[in-house]
């Protein structure tokens, strides 16, 4: 195991630690609350808890006032995933090598699992328990709102939905990617310079996360066209068989590997002032060259 794999490791049970035991104290003989422990804790990667673990290094925020922001972002993520599976949505029934949530406990179920783990997410920020000042706190709920609503994932998500089988410009599509996967991974890197009190990078860090969004769904996109059912835990060749727009069918392949490239030179420039930029490099080439 890679020193990056190890420290992988290690920052998602610290985050599963941490949302084990709040929801422990909440534990509920229910198929709902199951149904959320099922699609919470199913072996997903957790790159975005390493984001805001990388870019909490840089910064020199404690482990204490990030662990559970990042518990947060794992129950925003897999509410979206546990939507993005339903028949009225993907409708897949295989994510992350199991049956998907609505597969396993029946579709009113994984609905409702689903939006418990978003109003999940904004209880474990706002509760008295975390330790960060009123105003940090206001700052972060408003920033992870902003970016799961109609102008974050969800309007991403209404986009890649609702523009299926038609041709639309490259400029349309970076907006949809940017939107469904990019503003989530801004907001874990922007996270740390909110924590860090430091206001003139709040931006500069959202962006690197965007980009660093776009570069995931990218590789997301190859790795559905030519990735295995036994690696991925899920079906492949979904995108054209759903008629998804993606940038390698508008560039074509050669044009998008260029964009990949020059997508990582520009962050790399971008945290070439900063110091202990590793775990976050480190993270860039997990998700560039990722099997899963
Ligand atoms: C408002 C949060 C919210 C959601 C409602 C359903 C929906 C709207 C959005 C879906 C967004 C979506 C599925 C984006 C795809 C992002 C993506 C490539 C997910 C896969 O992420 P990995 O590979 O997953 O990190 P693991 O399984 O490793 O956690």
């Amino acid at each position: 195991m890679s020193d990056f794999q190890q420290d992988l490791k290690l920052i998602a049970e610290q985050v599963n630690s941490h949302l084990k035991d709040y929801l422990q104290n909440q534990f509920s003989d229910s198929k709902l609350y199951e149904a959320m422990d099922y699609g919470l804790f199913s072996g997903g990667k957790m790159i975005r808890s390493y984001l805001v673990h990388a870019s909490c290094k840089i910064l020199d925020v404690k482990e204490k006032e990030y662990i559970p922001i990042a518990a947060a972002v794992e129950c925003i993520h897999s509410y979206s995933l546990i939507h993005d599976d339903l028949p009225a949505m993907d409708n897949d029934d295989f994510r992350r090598g199991k049956e998907s949530t609505h597969k396993a406990y029946g579709e009113f179920t994984a609905i409702l699992a689903g939006s418990s783990l978003l109003t999940l997410a904004f209880e474990i920020i706002s509760s008295f328990n975390f330790n960060i000042s009123n105003e940090k706190k206001l700052k972060i709920i408003y920033a992870l709102s902003s970016c799961s609503g109609h102008l974050g994932i969800a309007g991403g998500q209404f986009f890649d939905l609702s523009l299926k089988n038609e041709k639309v410009s490259k400029d349309k599509i970076i907006n949809m990617q940017n939107k469904k996967t990019g503003a989530l991974m801004g907001f874990c890197i922007e996270v740390a310079a909110i924590l860090a009190g430091k206001k003139d990078l709040e931006e500069k860090f959202r962006s690197i996360g965007i980009r660093m969004g776009l570069l995931f769904q990218i590789k997301d996109d190859f790795l559905d066209k030519y990735g295995s059912v036994d690696i991925l835990g899920k079906p492949v060749q979904q995108d054209v068989a759903k008629g998804k727009n993606t940038l390698i069918d508008y560039l074509g392949e050669s044009e998008t590997k260029k964009l990949m490239k020059n997508l990582k030179i520009e962050i790399e420039k971008d945290l070439k002032p900063f110091p202990k930029t590793n775990s976050l490099l480190d993270c860039m080439s997990f998700i560039i060259n990722r099997k899963n």
